[in-house]
């Protein structure tokens, strides 16, 4: 089942395919420890979205030996999104913002680069500005009448809250996390120190707290003339955000589609984000407590929760008419298949 929070994008999406976009990248503040569980170390963070990227498109990781994991061992998100399209006749594209490790698979090179610590700067005012506008590009090229976009950026969470902040909104206590500890009070210091020597001009301020990923994902909505789902958690909510800073608007054609893990999680609070920024909200209903998989039971703790366009895909799927019985158990087939790999 598909649940509408703020606004209608259920039924302005029901029935409606268009290409699954995943956007990769990485920044540095991934390698800060205990502040990203996307990846079993955070050295390992930095290969998660290309592995991520390998294994929608393929069902398998080149450049780590297996899927990228939390350091508790339960396994990516990219596992339910390639399951809930594998129902449906789309396209997927990867999108690569900027990723310290390139996936070895075909990919859409926006030309950035890896963001840096937010703490010194994320993103050079040329390199945000590139990223943007080779996001602008694609996404008029994109012809559709909608397009989901997903995301893989192990830190983004905390570069979220560093965006939301210094645009003015509640950034880190309502933030998200891949933990279900989220490190709050890490998060504040990175995103405190950031915003202290972050510029005041709107633009180089998103870009200096920013990630190469949520720039990109901003760039394709605002050249895209369709329905764009933004599909991922709070992260997509400081997407919203750029978007009003660049377009007002743009929100009235954008909506977010999460997952009921981001709903339920009590650290964070995408609901009241996205009511203050204005933007439509909607999530999809599936739960893992009867799964006979103790990793995807997790994600009920509030493990992993949500990545790589979990929710949206999701949604999609039961949108266009998939039970939400049928997409766990083809999620459980997915899963089933790595661990016997
Ligand atoms: C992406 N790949 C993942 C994953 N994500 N593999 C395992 N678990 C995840 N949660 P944080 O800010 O805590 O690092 O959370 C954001 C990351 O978690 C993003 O990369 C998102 O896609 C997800």
């Amino acid at each position: 089942m598909i649940v509408d929070l703020l606004g209608n994008l259920s039924e302005r999406i029901k029935g409606k395919l268009g290409p699954f976009i995943l956007v990769i990248g990485t920044t540095d503040v991934s390698l800060i420890p205990g502040i990203s569980f996307a990846g079993a170390s955070p050295e390992l963070t930095m290969f998660t979205p290309a592995a991520d990227a390998e294994f929608l498109m393929t069902g398998k990781c080149k450049v780590i030996d297996s899927v990228p994991v939390t350091p508790d061992g339960i396994p990516t998100p990219a596992l339910i999104t390639r399951a809930s399209l594998s129902f449906l006749k789309v396209t997927r594209l990867i999108a690569n913002a900027g990723s310290r490790v390139n996936p070895k698979i075909p990919f859409i090179n926006l030309n950035g680069e890896p963001g840096k610590d937010i703490r010194y700067g994320g993103l050079r005012r040329e390199v945000g500005e590139g990223i943007l506008e080779q996001g602008v590009i694609l996404g008029e090229n994109l012809k559709s009448d909608i397009i989901y976009i997903g995301e893989s950026v192990p830190g983004g969470t905390t570069t979220a809250a560093a965006v939301l902040s210094g645009l003015g909104y509640d950034g880190v206590s309502l933030v998200s996390s891949s933990s279900p500890v989220n490190p709050k009070e890490l998060k504040k210091r990175v995103v405190d120190q950031a915003l202290k020597s972050a510029p005041k001009e709107t633009l180089e301020r998103i870009f200096w707290l920013s990630d190469p990923v949520l720039i990109a994902v901003a760039g394709i909505a605002l050249g895209f003339k369709g329905v764009t789902v933004l599909s991922g958690g709070t992260q997509m909510a400081a997407v919203a955000a750029i978007l009003k800073e660049l377009d007002k608007g743009k929100l009235s054609n954008v909506g977010i589609a999460t997952t009921r893990w981001i709903i339920n999680d009590s650290s964070s609070n995408l609901y009241s984000l996205a009511k203050e920024i204005g933007i439509n909200l909607t999530y999809s209903n599936v739960s893992f407590a009867e799964s006979k998989f103790n990793g995807l039971r997790a994600y009920e703790q509030g493990y992993v929760k949500e990545g790589v366009g979990a929710g949206g895909s999701m949604v999609m799927s039961l949108s266009s008419g998939v039970s939400s019985q049928e997409l766990v158990r083809r999620i459980e087939e997915v899963y089933s298949s790595l661990i016997n790999a």
